[in-house]
């Protein structure tokens, strides 16, 4: 049995980051791995990664992979719908305490204590969760959207319903606007998202006249309201191909996304909202989810090392997985 130490030994600063992608790569081969990257992880991870994406393109590379093992590089609710969506693979999860504070928002206990309040009422809803939750919380819902599927999901949901969208208030109140349903919204939020200020934005505005700013809907709405673009990570790369000529855009998401932008269409300047512009004209990335960054090279290859930490399948698992799979993959 591998020691805590073995499994997480303090970053060696001297370890040549070569040498672990090659270490990486042969003990993928080993153990018939694949690595699927968020495109909130660092930009290095991405580059190793079989597939990047987003969490639903991700949760659907899951399943259709052919190898046996999964590293999934993200948050842990993303390596908990990649176990219950494909439940013979082992799933790997390189720390896992890389979580999600709009998932940590919405306790289940919490969540069905406030259904049954509703239906309490006389409400007669479907309750719609965001990817961004627990499985136990999945377990209790009908819908599960992405920023990539929301719309598309809550027009599936019966007229004559109610919704109740948990956990992300933003994400829910951009959504009754665009599809315009009425919704109860749960009162979460996600901490990196809910960094922007408007000062901040208007700030980089004045600094690049003529700029772009593109936004995540998990933004507040003041932001939204000062934006080009309002997308999730998918659609901002389809929005940043479209653009013929080369433009400057501001990028109101996690900081590692400008990383798949750049690759993918290197001929736009991106710079991340907020951005503090120092007197070299730098400006810093200080919107990095503190979870995502919980993912390093180093613990990718220990994960593959040692097989842990493991996903491990729950009871309540197998609820969610009727929800997921009718949510993601119909
Ligand atoms: O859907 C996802 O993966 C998240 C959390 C954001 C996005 O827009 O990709």
């Amino acid at each position: 049995m591998p020691t805590t130490a073995e499994i997480h030994p303090l970053v060696d600063p001297w370890e040549d980051p070569l040498a672990v992608m090659d270490e990486i790569d042969r003990l993928k081969r080993e153990h018939d791995a694949v690595i699927l990257a968020h495109f909130y992880v660092d930009g290095e991870i991405q580059d190793i990664a079989d597939y990047t994406g987003d969490s639903l393109k991700l949760a659907r590379d899951a399943v259709s992979a052919k190898q046996s093992t999964i590293v999934f590089a993200g948050v842990h609710f993303m390596a908990e719908s990649a176990k219950i969506l494909s439940p013979q693979k082992r799933v790997l999860l390189p720390d896992l305490l890389a979580g999600c504070s709009l998932a940590d928002s919405c306790p289940a206990d919490s969540l069905a204590a406030y259904q049954a309040d509703l239906r309490s009422k006389g409400h007669d809803f479907q309750t719609v969760a965001y990817i961004n939750t627990t499985a136990a919380v999945k377990s209790l819902c009908d819908w599960i959207v992405t920023s990539g599927n929301a719309r598309e999901i809550i027009d599936r949901v019966p007229q004559d319903k109610e919704i109740l969208f948990v956990p992300d208030q933003h994400l829910g109140r951009y959504l009754m606007e665009v599809t315009g349903r009425k919704m109860i919204l749960w009162p979460g939020a996600c901490q990196v998202h809910e960094i922007f200020s408007i000062q901040d934005l208007l700030r980089a505005k004045r600094n690049n006249p003529n700029s772009i700013v593109m936004a995540h809907p998990e933004c507040p709405r003041t932001v939204l309201e000062h934006s080009d673009f309002i997308g999730g990570t998918e659609k901002m790369r389809q929005f940043v191909v479209s653009l013929a000529e080369p433009r400057v855009l501001l990028v109101a998401t996690e900081a590692n996304m400008i990383h798949p932008l750049q690759k993918l269409a290197p001929q736009h300047t991106y710079i991340p909202v907020p951005g503090i512009t120092a007197s070299d004209g730098k400006t810093c990335a200080c919107n990095k989810c503190p979870h995502m960054a919980r993912n390093t090279l180093e613990k990718v290859r220990d994960c593959l090392k040692y097989g842990r930490p493991e996903m491990v399948w729950q009871p309540y698992f197998e609820k969610a997985k009727g929800v997921l799979e009718r949510s993601l993959l119909k």
